[in-house]
């Protein structure tokens, strides 16, 4: 196989048409309500109206020169209630997007699930509740059904991490709940699901190569203080070992399960559960925003920033790719996240010089390169995001497109970014 190049995107971030051909409310509809939970009261109603708009977007997609693009199926427009039937209209819009992106030469990337849970099962327990996983493989196989004929490449899930803890423990996401011995439940369901979906998936067939994304990065201690060393160990445990250990290995890591008795959580485990987890898979996406900075007092954020307040350290991501390859041998990696927003400053046509942007992604890039000359499996890059997009709890605020959107008009400008990014990747190939 040989490197890919993309750019990703998800549904309830670009689609819009939230009430359009028998789609559902999704948790994010639910949450997009109460106000103070997203910036400006901003919801994903009309986002970039991309469920409108898909052919015009595919063809720029083209124009970008891209080989993959990453894109999500929204649970509730192709199985409004979460179970039970498949709503064709629905389903037919990704059938519709896969043709046009195969007519166009761009492989598809399918991720099943990127935040978007069906309100109904949330109402009835949502991912704390067992009964969640199995609604999910359920919902994988319908999907996978239909489009495995085309699509070679499926992700269960995006970031396992980033749905429980801001979703059940810092309740900042979908579905706004702060209670941390449900999210530790929500984690081991979410795997439970992930390992679910994948074995249903392998015995429905076509043979595909399967995976999960994980949004990962490094946690290093602020100073040599043993308190900061704890909180780091701690925060890698949280966020990297606690899931790539039951999927690797199939066990969860002992300093993990102690800190979580310790804040009152027990993961839900049952007989055979990690051998469900830890099913082979082909790929694993990882999504690299930065390295994070631990001290014993919680995380500490310096030197240049993006918009988004994140550190810039592409070094990290080299490291990060390395030591996965180390820890957990024989599987291969696909960035298939990674980019910044910046306060992007149109000029008079809308044409947006992102020279900062561009540096990020041109210093992430090598240091993929990088790390895959020094040894590590990574076999593809792509940048978040094709487009601006609605950013969860910030709204439209954030940009992190190569592609600016002007939400007024729905007029797409690709940046300075995406012209370059293009040359990047049209060089490398
Ligand atoms: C990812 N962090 O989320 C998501 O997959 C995207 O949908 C999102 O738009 C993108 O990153 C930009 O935020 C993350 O704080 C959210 O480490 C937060 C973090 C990482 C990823």
């Amino acid at each position: 196989m040989s490197f890919r190049w993309g750019v990703a995107t998800s549904a309830y971030q670009i689609e819009g048409a939230t009430d359009a051909d028998g789609r559902t409310p999704s948790i994010w509809d639910t949450f997009c309500r109460v106000p103070g939970n997203v910036a400006g009261g901003d919801t994903g109603g009309t986002a970039c109206d991309h469920y409108r708009r898909m052919p015009e977007d595919v063809a720029l997609l083209a124009e970008l020169g891209v080989d993959t693009y990453r894109f999500s199926i929204s649970w509730p427009r192709v199985q409004p209630r979460g179970r039970g039937p498949v709503n064709a209209r629905g389903l037919a819009f990704y059938d519709r997007l896969v043709d046009e992106l195969l007519a166009r030469g761009i492989e598809p990337w399918v991720t099943l699930y990127h935040w978007d849970l069906p309100q109904e099962l949330e109402d009835a327990g949502g991912w704390p509740h067992r009964d969640t996983a199995h609604r999910f493989a359920e919902y994988a196989v319908l999907v996978f059904d239909r489009l495995a004929d085309r699509v070679p490449t499926w992700t269960t899930l995006n970031e396992p991490w980033c749905v429980a803890m801001y979703g059940y423990a810092d309740g900042i996401h979908a579905p706004g709940r702060t209670d941390f011995p449900a999210a530790v439940r929500a984690v081991h369901h979410l795997l439970l699901g992930h390992g679910l979906a994948v074995q249903a998936m392998r015995t429905a067939g076509p043979a595909a190569d399967l995976g999960i994304t994980l949004n990962l990065g490094g946690t290093a201690p602020a100073t040599d203080d043993p308190a900061d060393h704890e909180a780091a160990r701690r925060a890698d445990g949280l966020g990297v070992r606690m899931y790539l250990d039951p999927l690797v290995h199939g066990r969860y890591p002992d300093d993990v399960v102690a800190d979580l008795a310790a804040r009152g959580a027990v993961l839900p485990i049952r007989d055979g559960d990690l051998a469900v987890i830890s099913a082979p898979i082909d790929v694993l996406g990882v999504n690299y925003y930065f390295d994070a900075t631990l001290a014993a007092t919680g995380e500490v954020r310096t030197g240049p920033l993006t918009g988004m307040g994140w550190p810039i350290t592409p070094d990290g991501c080299t490291e990060l790719l390395l030591r996965i390859g180390r820890d957990y041998p024989g599987l291969p990696m696909v960035v298939t996240e990674n980019g910044a927003a910046f306060d992007d400053d149109p000029d008079d046509d809308g044409f947006v010089r992102d020279e900062e942007r561009t540096a990020f992604l041109a210093a992430h890039i090598r240091a993929v390169e990088r790390a895959r000359d020094l040894g590590a499996d990574v076999r593809g890059y792509f940048a978040w995001s094709f487009m601006d997009n609605f950013e969860w709890g910030h709204g439209y605020g954030p940009r992190f497109g190569l592609v600016r959107v002007d939400y007024a008009t729905q007029r797409r400008i690709p940046k300075h970014s995406a012209l370059w990014y293009r040359d990047r990747i049209g060089g490398s190939r």
